[in-house]
């Protein structure tokens, strides 16, 4: 059984954190319409969603995948690099604990889920703001049982490593190059973003299909010219927030 974990949109989502973006009024009705659509399409590529109530004083919870990670063999409680998000794990803890052992990144060291981009026995960590050295050296200490590399990877300009860079097919990168570097990047066939949609590298495979924020067309037909499905839905409400369509859900495979 494959199933998403979400997390209803916080009625407080306007005390969002941002860092690259200007805040912008987010209409909540259609914050939440647009969360249900992308639920649905999750349900509708066969995901048993399981979705979260919503937490009122936590106005990033919405965007469950920076809080874990999620191994076929063990779950990762991160610590967020934002101090006003940190409250988030514990739920999240109590969701995945009857699927995963669970390990956690300690104090002071800090990791936003959405630095991670797992590979195969590759787990590349960005970088950024939010995530640190620290916390690359205890995450690799936690999955070296398993034979998992750690690899650190700088990037530029964006939150986190997967608003630069996600895994589309088993062999393919989708990549904005002005915010990482692809020599740092596995070896693997690489689509590039049009370059007249910066937010575009942020997309969610599941299973052969990908889903994909609605706005960024160019992008899309590049995609579908490689042969892969996209589910395209519209997230523009909640990248008012910084977020995109990997941070909405924690996918994984359970008994
Ligand atoms: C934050 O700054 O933490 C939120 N406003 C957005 C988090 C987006 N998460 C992600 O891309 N993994």
């Amino acid at each position: 059984m494959r199933v998403a974990i979400t997390r209803e949109v916080s009625s407080g989502i306007a005390r969002c954190e941002l860092t690259h973006m200007e805040r912008e009024p987010i209409d909540i009705g259609r914050a939440r319409a647009q969360h249900a659509e992308y639920q649905r399409a999750l349900a509708a590529l066969g995901c048993n969603v399981v979705c979260l109530p919503e937490e009122p004083d936590l106005p990033d919870s919405v965007f469950v995948e920076d809080v874990a990670i999620v191994l076929p063999e063990i779950a990762i409680l991160t610590r967020p690099g934002a101090a006003s998000r940190r409250s988030e794990v514990e739920s999240i803890r109590a969701a995945l604990a009857p699927h995963r052992r669970i390990e956690r990144i300690d104090p002071p060291a800090t990791l936003d889920g959405g630095d991670v981009l797992v590979i195969g026995r590759t787990i590349l960590v960005g970088l950024s703001s939010r995530s640190d050295t620290r916390a690359v050296e205890q995450l690799q200490a936690i999955v070296a049982p398993w034979g998992y590399e750690v690899a650190p990877t700088p990037i530029l300009g964006c939150l986190h490593l997967k608003s630069a860079v996600t895994r589309i097919d088993d062999d393919c990168l989708l990549v904005n190059t002005a915010w990482v570097e692809p020599s740092t990047l596995p070896a693997m066939r690489r689509i590039e973003i049009d370059p007249a949609e910066s937010f575009a590298a942020n997309a969610l495979r599941v299973g052969t299909c990908v889903i994909h924020p609605a706005e960024f067309a160019r992008t899309r037909r590049r995609i579908e010219a490689e042969g892969i499905e996209v589910v395209p839905v519209d997230v523009s409400e909640l990248a008012k927030a910084e977020g995109g369509v990997t941070c909405c859900s924690l996918i994984f495979e359970a008994e």
